[in-house]
């Protein structure tokens, strides 16, 4: 089984910051407290999307960033939560959080969605902080950060596009070409044993997982060759390319070999023959090519469209890269009873996560006590440092965490330095 793998960063947005303001009255120097929350930062959310087969959009675009929340405004007003980040993925998608290796979502299901990374809530503007005791508080909050984490996007493949023809008529050689692949390659037959499968992408950014097979010879069917193991490969994909060597540099006649082919494909009888197919005349940089080709569109008799390409000087792949892509796009799927037995093991969202640190304490070289840890960095950012009340809280909030306690605990007394993030303070016992 091939698997597509890749590995992105996702942030929530930010939650907006409350405000601290006042309600203006004739002849009140200060009314009562009128400073509106923040909005809601934006979700990070997956959408699965039926008619995607890879993950190759995510080569271009790896890191995803939700929209901050508006800030709380005056007179009360909340700031706006802002519109979720809503992004595209296969079905199949395995989402795995990079740091703890927990799976995160198992999306398989068209239009099913999971959160991958949470946005922030907005900050409490100062209305919220009142009390009788305070009933003019110059306290708000920042907006709560975002989540963001590192996460890795698995998908497992199955081929959609079977190559299948003659041995080394050159199949290995485009498929090398057309996508990351290094399949091995070489001028004597059967040099694929298993196939090989990569993702190819069209110059209009559309995307497909295509297969090299072994060679078939005649009495594939019955197991001559590598026949029976290849055969069943092409049993899931949906278009099959047969590739044909137009140079008759082996001997062989063009159009002989396509009939011997096709004769295989309907001996084998899984239905193979009604999968469309495009045939492909390749090595056409080869000097009797066009002669035969000639030849061989005379023989076919039928208006059947050939696409002439060169898998080694790459004429004529593109059209072709096209073609498959448009064949794709109308050709349903072949349920065969292996897929439906895949089917039966889907998973469940899973959404156990693990726990917020609280907090740590570590020592640095010039003596100083380092904090650390999600909670307390959280409650930090939330902090505006600019209104001596704000701060206050925030002293009060470690307080209650069991911070200062524990850092007596470690020996800290009265005029040690503190250092949160990139922020100093003394420790007052
Ligand atoms: N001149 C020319 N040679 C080609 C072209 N494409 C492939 N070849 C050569 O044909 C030989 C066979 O290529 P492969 O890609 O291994 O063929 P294959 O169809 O995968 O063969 P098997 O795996 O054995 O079935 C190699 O020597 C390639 O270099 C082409 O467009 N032009
Ligand atoms: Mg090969």
């Amino acid at each position: 089984m091939f698997v597509d793998q890749v590995k992105i960063f996702v942030k929530g947005g930010d939650g907006g910051n409350g405000m601290v303001a006042f309600r203006r009255e004739k002849y009140v120097p200060k009314g009562g407290p009128a400073g509106g929350d923040g909005g809601r930062g934006a979700d990070v959310v997956f959408v699965v999307e039926e008619g995607l087969r890879t993950l190759m959009d995510f080569r271009y675009q790896r890191h995803f960033k939700a929209n901050r929340g508006e800030h709380g405004m005056s007179k009360g007003q909340h700031g706006r939560g802002a519109e979720d980040m809503v992004v595209k993925v296969p079905p199949g998608t395995v989402v795995i959080d990079d740091d703890t290796k927990e799976i995160i979502a198992d999306l398989t299901e068209h239009g099913q969605r999971a959160v991958v990374a949470k946005g922030g809530r907005g900050g409490r503007g100062n209305i919220r902080f009142a009390t009788p005791a305070n009933p003019a508080p110059e306290i708000s909050e920042n907006g709560e950060p975002g989540q963001e984490r590192y996460i890795v996007l698995e998908l497992k493949v199955l081929a959609d596009v079977g190559l299948v023809g003659f041995p080394s008529v050159g199949k290995s050689t485009l498929l090398s070409i057309v996508s990351a692949a290094k399949p091995k390659i070489a001028e004597y037959h059967f040099t694929t044993i298993v196939p090989n499968l990569g993702v190819v992408e069209t110059e209009d950014g559309r995307s497909f997982v295509m297969a090299d097979l072994p060679g078939l010879i005649e009495g594939a069917h019955e197991g001559v060759g590598l026949g029976h193991q290849f055969l069943r490969h092409i049993e899931r994909t949906r278009v099959i390319v047969h590739v044909i060597d137009m140079s008759g540099l082996e001997g062989r006649d063009p159009y002989q070999d396509y009939v011997t082919i096709n004769q295989e494909l309907k001996e084998y009888n899984l239905r193979l023959m009604e999968r469309p197919q495009i045939v492909v005349a390749n090595k056409m940089d080869m000097p009797e090519s066009e002669e035969n080709l000639k030849k061989f569109k005379q023989q076919l008799k039928e208006d059947y469209p050939i696409f002439p390409i060169s898998a080694i000087t790459r004429q004529g792949l593109r059209d072709l890269l096209f073609a498959i892509a448009d064949k794709l796009q109308t050709t349903p799927e072949f349920p065969l009873h292996e897929l439906v037995e895949e089917k039966e093991e889907q998973r469940v969202v899973y959404k156990h996560e693990k726990q917020e640190q609280e907090f740590d304490i570590t020592r640095d070289s010039d003596g100083s006590f380092v904090l650390t840890g999600e909670k307390l960095e959280k409650l930090f950012k939330m902090t505006n440092f600019s209104r001596d009340e704000s701060v206050k809280r925030f002293a009060r909030q470690l307080r209650s965490m069991g911070i200062d306690d524990a850092l007596r605990q470690r020996g800290a007394s009265n005029g040690d330095i503190v250092r949160i993030m990139d922020y100093e303070f003394e420790f007052v016992d």
